[in-house]
């Protein structure tokens, strides 16, 4: 009977393995089912977890393979995939289930790329922020849906418009002085309080603060471009392009994905409508501001609010485009949807202790020149993204002397930088026993 059992289960594994599998769009259930089939087959580098529930109830599914599954490692990085933010912007949300049994399968048959990715790598993998108004979208009859049903969530709320709005309290320190990282710490309770926020958006602001999380993309459709910060412009006008104190590294993740899309990249690609609006568009990718301004995105909330980078990818002309175009989808995006991941091996990483060789949590990491700082994990251990060149990267630390190094950076992999930091209060007891002997001696010597 088990052997029955067993074989049925292999045999529909197989039927489902990434090489031979149709692509179909996944209702909810279906799309637990689909998740929980490459947990089965991998259960050593795979685990399902939810982060919180969606108006109408609906788990909002996280898929992560790494070879720990359930904990941060440390020194090892973090990385989500989030899809379907908007219910009828459904290519993303098949793109993630399909990329986790890629994954899988290739995880087992050895394929070495896939193999050092999980092994140095955390994958979050979520393939729907937005489960109730994925089903109301896909519920219209007929191949062709409205451009606009299913975007919001089910209170009518556009999710990529109900994060905290960072972006004008960054714009204000920058005038006035301030910082730009982190800025969620001070406004923390009224996330809790906000009745403004949805369910969608709360948890995902807490999975956000909670997960050490290094680099992520935001998956949507509507056009084809990699889009990256700042989304909101700083004089409120409706275009203008906004660089953030990363632009440059921004501009380099946003090509690692569009470079590796043959139809991204292709500079003769018609736009996606006559009407469109893509003058800003060059080499596949945009600054969220020069295209069209965003405020309470959640792109612009990730880089202000955490340690985590995040871009915004537009994988289709089409948000819900018909389902035997899908497999296309999957083969324009395959290297793009891997090649980014590893772009979280990049910069500069390492840990910050004490001498005595203590994790600091929380300690600040800087670096010369751009004016956003990342800071340590819970065991001290940091990433910070940057492009090739030659850097001084510091670490500090409320009660401890900082240290600064100069740092050699290439493209790939990250060079590892660690500190250790003196206390300040360790400093004082050793100044006090200088001073101590030196009193002894002097009074020794002149024979008090
Ligand atoms: C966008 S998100 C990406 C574009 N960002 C900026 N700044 N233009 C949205 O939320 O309106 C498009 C989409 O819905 O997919
Ligand atoms: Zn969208």
């Amino acid at each position: 009977m088990a052997a029955k059992f067993a074989l049925l289960l292999l045999l529909q594994l197989a039927l489902t393995s990434a090489d031979d599998m149709s692509m179909e769009y996944h209702r909810y259930d279906e799309l637990r089912k689909a998740l929980v089939s490459v947990w089965l087959q991998c259960p050593t580098i795979a685990r399902i977890y939810t982060v919180g529930e969606s108006v109408e109830g609906r788990e909002l599914l996280v898929l992560e393979m790494s070879d720990n599954p359930g904990k941060h490692e440390a020194g090892e990085p973090e990385f989500k995939y989030v899809a379907n933010m908007h219910g009828n912007e459904a290519v993303g949300r098949e793109l993630l289930v399909y990329l986790a049994q890629y994954l899988c399968d290739q995880y087992q048959r050895g394929n070495q790329t896939v193999v050092d990715l999980i092994h140095n790598t955390r994958v979050h993998l979520m393939p729907s922020m937005n489960p109730d108004g994925f089903e109301k979208a896909a519920s219209q009859s007929g191949e062709i849906k409205d451009w606009f049903v299913g975007r919001t969530n089910a209170q009518g709320v556009d999710l990529n418009r109900n994060f905290p709005d960072l972006d004008r309290i960054a714009y204000i320190n920058e005038r006035e002085g301030g910082a730009n990282n982190h800025l969620l710490q001070n406004i923390k309770k009224s996330v809790d309080e906000n009745t403004k926020l949805a369910p969608e958006t709360k948890a995902v602001i807490r999975w956000i603060m909670d997960v050490p999380f290094v680099l992520s993309a935001n998956l949507h459709g509507g056009d084809v471009v990699a889009n990256y910060p700042y989304d909101e412009t700083r004089t409120g006008s409706a275009h203008e392009y906004s660089a953030s104190p990363d632009d440059a590294l921004f501009k380099s993740l946003a090509k690692a994905y569009s470079s590796f899309n043959p139809v991204m990249s292709d500079p003769g690609r018609a736009p996606c409508r006559q009407s469109d609006d893509d003058a800003s568009f060059k080499d596949g990718v945009t600054n969220g501001g020069a295209w069209y301004s965003v405020p309470g995105g959640m792109q612009d909330f990730n880089y202000l609010s955490s340690n985590c980078f995040e871009i915004t990818l537009e994988l289709s002309c089409d948000k819900f485009p018909a389902e035997d175009t899908l497999k296309s989808y999957w083969e324009q995006n395959q290297d793009s949807l891997v090649n980014y991941i590893q772009q979280v091996h990049r910069g500069v990483k390492g840990f910050v202790r004490d001498l005595q060789g203590n994790a600091i949590s929380n300690a600040t990491i800087s670096v010369e020149g751009i004016d956003h700082d990342v800071t340590t994990a819970k065991d001290g251990d940091y990433w910070r993204l940057l492009i090739p060149g030659n850097y001084k990267v510091a670490a500090s630390a409320p009660g401890y002397l900082s240290v600064i190094k100069k740092v050699a950076v290439a493209y790939s992999p990250a060079t590892r930088v660690d500190f250790e930091l003196e206390s300040l209060m360790e400093r004082k007891e050793e100044e006090r026993e200088e001073l101590m002997d030196w009193w002894k001696m002097m009074s020794e010597t002149l024979n008090f």
